[in-house]
Parts: structure tokens; sequence; C-alpha cells
């Protein structure tokens, strides 16, 4: 304050009457009216479809998953530096019955091979979150489904997403996989170039009024 003084009183000397006058009332602002500065928040990417409580409950479900005791103000170092290993991640009970969880921790993860930084689990929380849009879930699920990276859905793709879906040990016969994908392509790849791009994907998510309530967890 005493610095902010000073430089007040340097630049008044020559400075218009105007000049003081909004000087003088920024000072004041500054000292009088502001309440001290908050500690700086963690630096959160994408959590703006998560509420103050939600993202609480976050970072004592993270803590616990690193095995740290429960102290979220004395703890925030392993919220910026440690990770959960995605194997650790897909056990929990939110993740553990869904046949996609691999991929669902594979797409949030910043650092390939390194587990999810809290970062990344808000961000995943928040995508997976009741209040997330249709728009956000239909881009994370289409990058869970692309299972080879490319960008779009090919016939490998959606022949992984079926597996996925019916397990393993319910595997189509090659036959029936070729027919089943021919119905999906029919049903979805509107350019007939045969993948199906995100716009398509979307579109076929917007039919769909159950997906939005299955692409979701809640901690
Ligand atoms: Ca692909
Ligand atoms: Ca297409």
């Amino acid at each position: 304050r005493c610095v902010l003084l000073y430089v007040f009183l340097q630049f008044a000397k020559n400075a218009s009457h105007i000049d003081v006058i909004w000087c003088l009332l920024g000072v004041i602002n500054n000292i009088l009216l502001l309440p001290p500065p908050p500690t700086p928040p963690l630096p959160i990417r994408n959590s703006h479809f998560l509420q103050n409580k939600e993202i609480l409950q976050a970072e004592r479900r993270f803590l616990e998953l690193l095995g740290k005791r429960v102290a979220p103000h004395s703890a925030n170092a392993d919220l910026l530096t440690s990770r959960v290993p995605t194997e650790t991640l897909c056990e929990i009970p939110e993740l553990k019955a869904n046949p996609f969880r691999s991929r669902v921790c594979l797409v949030f993860c910043s650092e390939e091979n390194q587990g999810l930084s809290f970062e990344d689990f808000l961000d995943m929380l928040s995508a997976l979150s009741e209040s997330a849009s249709v728009e956000v879930k239909a881009h994370y699920a289409f990058r869970v489904f692309d299972f080879d990276g490319d960008g779009t859905l090919g016939k490998k793709d959606l022949k992984c997403l079926v597996n996925c879906l019916i397990g393993e040990e319910n595997n189509l016969g090659d036959d029936d996989m070729e027919l089943l994908i021919q119905n999906i392509l029919a049903e979805s790849d509107i350019d007939q170039d045969g993948t199906v791009n995100l716009s398509e994907f979307q579109h076929v998510i917007t039919k769909s009024p159950d997906f939005a309530s299955s692409f979701k967890i809640t901690l």
C-alpha cells in the first residue's frame, strides 16, 4: 500500500486534476474496498460443468485414489503433481462396469501412459457430468469410440465398439459382424464414404434421447 501511495504521489506531480481524481479513486478502491487477494486456485482447465461441491468431492476422491489421507487443504501439492494410474481408475465402482472404461481413461489422459492428473480427472468428471451438454458428451464419446485415433469411425473402430458392447465372450461371427456394421453405416454414414465422422456421429446422437443420460458418471 505504501508503494501504491508513493507511485500515486509521483504520478500526481505531473498529472492533470482529472487523472489525479481517477488515480485517487483507484488507490482508495484498492486499499479500502477490495478484500485481500484469495489463494490462487488450482489450474482447472475444463471443469465448468462441475459445481464447487463436486470439485471438492473430486479432490477427496482423487486423494483417496492416491492413497493419501483426506485433507484437501494441506494436500494440494499432491493434486498438482500426482497422477492416478488408469488401472486404478478403471476399478472405481462408477467405471468398473463400463465396457469402455479403459478408452475413457485413455481419452482424458493428458500424458500417454502416465495416468490421470487431477485436471484430467476433473475434465473427465465434467464431460461425464449431468450438466455437460450433449455436444460435449458427443465429442468425447466420439474420441472414446475412435479406437485408432484417426479422427473418424471406420469399420475397425465399429468392430471394436460392437465387441466392447457385447463382450469378448459373445463375439459375433464374421458375417454377423459385417451385417451389423453395414447396418450401423446405413443409419449413420450420411456422405457414404464408409466411415462415420464427428458430425455424422453427432447427428446419430441427437436422435438418441438416451445417449446423454447413459454417457455420465457421478461420484
Ligand atoms: Ca478411427
Ligand atoms: Ca461418412
